[in-house]
């Protein structure tokens, strides 16, 4: 190539964005980045295995419903923070005039170049769309509620994450981010509207209310959580600029809200089977009558 070809790849390269590669070097050279996903990835493979080892005598389908249901979230860890790792799932933005970090450039570790923008760990709020709707399902059976309460819970939780998503990805106007993060911050007060009102409801009539209090209150502090560190991280206001604290500080939130939640629920699940049981043809489906010879 010329001199000139060189120069127009480099200029044009920088104008499309950094590769999937320099993106994996640079989570595998930035310590603090890297370990806030390597970390993860570690404790959801780990939470699997311990959650498979604890729940091995169950035998309630409904106990056991709770139980897939927590360990799901762990599984979809496991792959969201491989997104994260190998690159596929990160991007830099450019972020519109008016953002605090307009303008920047983000110098990538590992030999990769310096592009314009910030690093933005977008596969976090997709995967989360997949997540977390585990989580409310657990809450929901735990609390005894119906299908329309749950299923009610579950839409608006993955419009949360998809107008997150929404919210991240925006550059063409610092307004329009907002506008989604207000998009998203409505839905989420349908959740907590459910979680809050509707549920403790529920669960006193299940029996389920000391247990289910509890996970509530730990699971509308930690999402209220999620919900202000986008606002202060680098991709909301930037008072928070540094990209690897942003993804430790999400990162701290998921090992409690993923793995210390699954491991209260699996603790009051394996105590409780009589409690949360609702016999053994429980979720049967067809009308087949089992013989009873
Ligand atoms: C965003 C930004 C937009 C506004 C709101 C948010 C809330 C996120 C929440 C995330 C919870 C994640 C969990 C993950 C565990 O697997 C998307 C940050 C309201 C509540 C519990």
């Amino acid at each position: 190539m010329t001199g000139a070809g060189t120069l127009t790849a480099v200029v044009l390269n920088a104008a499309e964005g950094p590769t999937q590669a320099e993106l994996f070097e640079h989570v595998l050279n930035d310590p603090l980045l890297g370990s806030s996903i390597y970390v993860n990835i570690a404790l959801a493979g780990l939470s699997l295995l311990l959650f498979a080892f604890l729940a091995r005598g169950l035998t309630d389908p409904r106990a056991k419903l709770i139980v897939v249901s927590t360990m799901a979230v762990s599984a979809v860890s496991v792959a969201s923070y491989t997104g994260l790792a190998s690159g596929l799932t990160i991007g830099v933005v450019e972020m519109p005039s008016g953002h605090a970090l307009a303008g920047a450039t983000t110098d990538l570790a590992g030999g990769g170049g310096t592009y314009d923008g910030t690093i933005s760990l977008w596969g976090r709020y997709l995967t989360w769309a997949f997540s977390t709707p585990f989580i409310l399902l657990a809450l929901g059976l735990i609390a005894g509620s119906n299908l329309t309460k749950i299923v009610t819970a579950i839409i608006f939780d993955v419009g949360i994450m998809i107008t997150g998503l929404a919210a991240a990805l925006t550059t063409s106007s610092y307004l329009m981010r907002w506008a989604w993060y207000g998009i998203s911050c409505t839905f989420f007060l349908v959740v907590v509207y459910i979680l809050l009102v509707e549920w403790p409801e529920d669960a006193k009539r299940a029996g389920t209310e000391d247990i289910f209090n509890t996970l509530k209150i730990l699971t509308v502090v930690l999402w209220f959580g999620y919900t202000v560190w986008w606002a202060i991280g680098n991709e909301g206001l930037a008072l928070i600029e540094n990209v690897g604290i942003t993804s430790w500080g999400y990162s701290a939130f998921d090992i409690v809200a993923k793995y210390g939640f699954s491991l209260l629920v699996i603790r009051y699940v394996l105590n409780n089977v009589e409690t949360i049981s609702a016999g053994e043809e429980y979720g049967i489906t067809g009308d087949g009558v089992p013989a009873d010879d």
